[in-house]
């Protein structure tokens, strides 16, 4: 199977992580952020992430991947309940968190932003989107605080590193990709659980963490 991708993006770290988890090859593609052509082909528009499976055909939407992946050997791995405490932390600091990641992407090296236009026509579809980089970045410091104190709560509601409420469940899929990306930002404060579950997340789903170019 082929997985197309962005590499900073969320949505395509969910999709990633179940052929981690359950160590079933798939071959990584990063298309570029201005290639509208090669998405729109496979599924009539511009969004990743997109499994080719076997039978060559294409499927969008990062949690049908997820739960298609999962159910192919009909031994499925996310059994585990959800806990609407991790949905509602979730939500809030998906209120903000956007501002902190988003212009920290556009400065890396990131693979679908190797050529100047695709790094160009990113900046200028989010800047418009969430408004001027430059005016967030001047804002880090209050926005790490936020992120390190919700942190701290978020601390108190891991129950094991190698699974979040204890069993592996969607919740695991929905938070390790935040996570992941916040490695890229410079000055957050990890408290031990959330640093050993992120650590032995990554190591679970083979996915790399940012810290190594963290801003
Ligand atoms: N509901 C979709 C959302 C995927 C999504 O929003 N992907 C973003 C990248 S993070 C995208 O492809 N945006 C179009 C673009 O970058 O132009 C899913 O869960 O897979």
């Amino acid at each position: 199977m082929k997985l197309y991708i962005y590499d900073h993006c969320p949505f395509c770290v969910k999709a990633r992580m179940i052929f981690g988890l359950k160590n079933i090859p798939v071959e990584l593609n990063v298309l570029l952020s201005d290639d509208v052509d090669t998405p729109t082909r496979m599924i009539g528009q511009k969004m990743a992430p997109i499994l080719q499976k076997d039978d060559s055909r294409y499927l969008p939407e990062s949690l049908d991947i997820v739960h298609y992946v999962d159910k192919l050997d009909h031994k499925p791995l996310l059994t585990g309940k959800r806990n609407p405490a991790i949905e509602e932390w979730l939500r809030k600091v998906n209120g903000y968190v956007n501002r902190l990641l988003i212009p920290r992407f556009a400065k890396s090296a990131f693979d679908e932003f190797s050529t100047p236009k695709a790094r160009a026509y990113f900046v200028e579809k989010k800047e418009a989107a969430i408004g001027d980089f430059a005016e967030h970045l001047s804002h880090s410091a209050g926005l790490i605080k936020n992120i390190s104190d919700d942190l701290l709560r978020l601390d108190k509601l891991i129950v094991q590193p190698n699974a979040l409420n204890g069993e592996l469940s969607e919740d695991d899929i929905h938070l390790f990709p935040l996570l992941r990306n916040l490695t890229l930002v410079a000055g957050v404060n990890w408290p031990t659980r959330v640093a050993d579950y992120r650590d032995n997340m990554a190591k679970q789903t083979q996915i790399n963490l940012l810290s190594s170019m963290a801003i």
